[in-house]
């Protein structure tokens, strides 16, 4: 968990709601970083921060802002509230730039007002008066801060304005009857606080101006436009600082606020939920499935195909027969196919176990991807991105996109290790190729005693010696038996070894399947699949955070 959201729960027993709204809005922030627009997220990040910032603050006050127009009365009203001609009235000088405080109970309000960047020097606190009257007690609690003129040529007041309408608990907007319409008003600020109307009161000063018998005409057009700004819920009340007309109400109205101590929170949900829902927009609420068993199968099935898995499978299948073959085989024949070349040895791939630690990361001598597989795998990537992107907004679908070729590069490389570092399997020799050996050898030395032995009887005939007795088995001589036996069941048991070679073959082509297989899913996994996984959790991310910002 953050800092931020730490430090917000720690305040707790403000409402357990805000905070993990904050806390979704945070991860919805973070997870949308680098994917949405980054001033969007900017922004967003900027109203986690301050409301993190303000959760730590007072919450035994509430800060209310009066801000307008140059001369609606803001600076007068705050002195009728306080009761003191403590803002300067009717003037523009230098000092109207900063904002004018003051505090109604300044116990622990320090750091609040730092916060809200009042000087000290405009900093005035109601309790250190001596005329405290009995409504003071109605207010404590209350921050009142008199704003700088909206509409100012001076940038300076524009940015205090901004900052601290983005800071206050309750936003008074205090309008002259001449100028509530003014658009910069409406299009700057009411317009975009549309979901801040809970926090809002406007005050139709200069009453006193209003002919009798026109106030009516004048409240109806008033509510119209601030209906048009989606604020039509805004309490709308009338005052004169002049005649002091309407001032009680306004009290009222802010006792009522004060005393509720609802409004920071209400202040921090609207900020929320609007900064939630700019990211809502632009996120969705799509249900994204991951990349599907099928679809990696097709993509394994690819990059198999490109890395040259067939080529080695049926190398492994080739050599393996031959190799068993002449293990097994007569061994007359046998020793003559040692000149027939091994496939895996021409593919290089035949290194043992040591050989490969010393060149695994070397290039097998494989065939090349040709262009038909390359575009074969591009196809593919494209089919899975296609699949786990339908149904998501364009910013996230872009960011699933690119994620699935951000490593694609290094594919092939990666590929080629993934072939070279697999165990084919094929530098064991089963036991029974060498049982099988063992016994040509026996059947061979038994055709070979009998030739001998025949060869030295031909002799004793041929120098007219007489025979040796030749032993017999059943009616035949034993030297034949050997000889015929042993030619007989050599090519017999041969003929079977074969069969057993080839299922031998056929068995190891498999394994050797298998194992490049696992190495290639694992690249696939790697440098395509996560990639595009990271993406689609980051979605959920967001779009949950999202939602429990909104909630
Ligand atoms: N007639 C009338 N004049 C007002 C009223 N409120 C303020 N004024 C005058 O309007 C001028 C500007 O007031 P000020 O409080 O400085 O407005 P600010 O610029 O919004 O702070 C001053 O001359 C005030 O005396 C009001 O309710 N009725
Ligand atoms: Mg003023």
């Amino acid at each position: 968990m953050s800092p931020i959201v730490d430090s917000v729960k720690q305040a707790l027993g403000r409402g357990a709601d805000i905070t993990g709204k904050v806390d979704g809005l945070e991860r919805a922030a973070a997870a949308a970083r680098d994917r949405l627009d980054p001033a969007v997220v900017d922004d967003v990040q900027l109203v986690v921060g301050r409301a993190g910032q303000r959760l730590r603050l007072s919450a035994d006050h509430t800060v209310v802002a009066l801000a307008g127009a140059t001369g609606s009365g803001k600076s007068s009203l705050f002195n009728a509230l306080v009761g003191l001609d403590l803002a300067a009235i009717g003037v523009r000088r230098p000092t109207t730039s900063w904002a004018l405080s003051c505090t109604w109970g300044s116990d622990g309000s320090g750091e609040l007002l730092d916060w809200l960047g009042i000087p000290r020097r405009h900093q005035v606190s109601r309790d250190s008066m001596l005329d405290t009257s009995d409504s003071d007690s109605d207010l404590h609690g209350l921050v009142l801060l008199d704003l700088p003129d909206h509409d100012s040529t001076e940038v300076s007041h524009h940015v205090e304005v901004d900052r601290l309408v983005s800071r206050a608990d309750v936003l008074v907007w205090v309008l002259d009857p001449q100028k509530y319409a003014d658009a910069a008003l409406h299009d700057r600020y009411l317009k975009p606080l549309a979901a801040h109307a809970g926090i809002m009161l406007v005050v139709l000063n200069h009453v006193d101006e209003v002919p009798k018998g026109q106030l009516d005409g004048l409240l109806a057009d008033v509510h119209r436009v601030l209906t048009a700004d989606g604020l039509g819920s805004v309490p709308v009340l009338t005052t004169s600082a002049r005649t002091g007309e309407g001032i009680d109400e306004l009290q009222r109205v802010l006792v009522k606020r004060v005393r509720a101590k609802r409004s920071m929170t209400a202040r921090l949900v609207a900020d929320v939920e609007t900064a939630a829902a700019r990211l809502g927009e632009l996120t969705g609420d799509a249900r994204p499935g991951d990349a599907s068993r099928s679809a990696k199968e097709s993509l394994v099935d690819a990059c198999a195909d490109a890395a040259g898995v067939p080529v080695v499978v049926e190398a492994v299948h080739k050599a393996t027969a031959v190799r068993a073959r002449r293990a097994t085989g007569w061994p007359v024949t046998a020793w003559l196919s040692r000149f027939r070349p091994d496939p895996l040895k021409r593919l290089h791939l035949d290194l043992g176990a040591s050989g490969k630690q010393l060149t695994g990361l070397s290039r097998a001598s494989l065939p090349e991807a040709t262009q038909v597989q390359r575009a074969r795998v591009d196809q593919t990537v494209r089919h899975v991105v296609d699949d786990a992107a339908s149904g998501l907004p364009k910013p996230w679908a872009t960011a699933v996109r690119s994620a699935s070729v951000s490593r694609l590069e290094d594919v092939n490389d990666a590929l080629d290790k993934a072939v070279v570092a697999t165990d084919l399997g094929v530098a064991r020799t089963p036991i029974w190729w060498r049982l099988a050996q063992a016994l040509q050898w026996v059947l061979l030395a038994a055709a070979l005693t009998g030739g001998l032995w025949l060869l030295a009887l031909l002799g004793f005939v041929y120098l007219r010696l007489p025979e040796p007795p030749t032993p017999e088995w059943q009616g035949f001589s034993v030297p034949t038996l050997l000889l015929l036996g042993g030619i007989a069941a050599g090519a017999l048991f041969a003929g079977l070894s074969r069969l057993l070679a080839g299922w031998s073959a056929r068995r190891r082509a498999a394994a050797a399947d298998r194992r490049l297989r696992e190495g290639i899913t694992e690249v696939v996994e790697q440098l395509v699949l996560e990639p595009i996984q990271v993406e689609l959790d980051a979605y959920r991310a967001c779009r949950d955070g999202v939602a429990a910002a909104r909630r």
